[in-house]
């Protein structure tokens, strides 16, 4: 049995911090499928009482441990293996302050967004849609200002606050109906750094359910 499971499916962003720094520090880890389209897993009483109470992937299991929320998780393996991991009180401090703000602002958005735009039925209504975009382009302005000073979040070298802020960057242009990168030169150089790390993958290769079953 590999030592990590990951619950997961490849759609979700939010899974692939958590799959893509597995793969970053050369775990021994296997995916656990997670039908959240067509069978609604996580909602059920089954999931939400033997996986997850909050009724989300990612859920890490090592040992006899169960760990949900990616930024949790992130921060576990890093200091389990001792990379990607901010040192001392400082860095370890903003790298939580990037982690929240994209758990909420910036992937917090472009999660929903891809959702109500690809697979909700019926689709997301136009003025939630058009609320969710604005939020989306002031907050990856954000980022990409914030990129302009170093190669990485918190400096010279990638932490986990760039693994959890890449979570829905690298999926397909069409599927946001807007070119991230085409928009922001400094975000763009920056998804190409990371993935230039050995054992960097997409999320489609990385997690099972691709294509989706609706
Ligand atoms: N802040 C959480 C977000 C997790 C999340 O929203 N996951 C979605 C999939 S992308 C989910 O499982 N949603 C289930 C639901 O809301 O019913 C994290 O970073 O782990």
């Amino acid at each position: 049995m590999a030592e990590y499971q990951l619950y997961c499916f490849a759609q979700s962003g939010n899974a692939y911090r958590a799959a893509l720094m597995l793969n970053l520090i050369g775990a021994d880890w296997r995916p656990i499928y997670v039908d959240f389209f067509k069978g609604g897993e996580t909602r059920t009483p089954k999931y939400r009482t033997e996986v997850n109470e909050m009724g989300e992937v990612p859920v890490l299991v090592h040992g006899s441990k169960k760990l949900s929320q990616s930024g949790v998780i992130l921060t576990y393996l890093a200091e389990r293996s001792g990379r990607f991991k901010p040192e001392g009180e400082d860095e370890r401090l903003e790298a939580l302050r990037w982690i929240i703000f994209d758990n909420q602002k910036v992937n917090g958005f472009l999660g929903p967004y891809r959702f109500l735009k690809n697979f909700a039925r019926p689709p997301g209504d136009p003025a939630v849609m058009a609320f969710f975009k604005g939020r989306i382009d002031g907050n990856l302005a954000i980022l990409d200002k914030r990129l302009a000073k170093a190669p990485f979040m918190l400096g010279d070298r990638p932490t986990i606050a760039d693994i959890s802020l890449v979570a829905y960057l690298y999926y397909p242009a069409e599927e946001f109906g807007f070119d991230i990168t085409a928009a922001h030169r400094n975000i763009a150089v920056w998804l190409d750094r990371i993935k230039a790390l050995p054992g960097w993958a997409h999320p489609y290769d990385l997690m099972p359910g691709y294509p989706p079953q609706l």
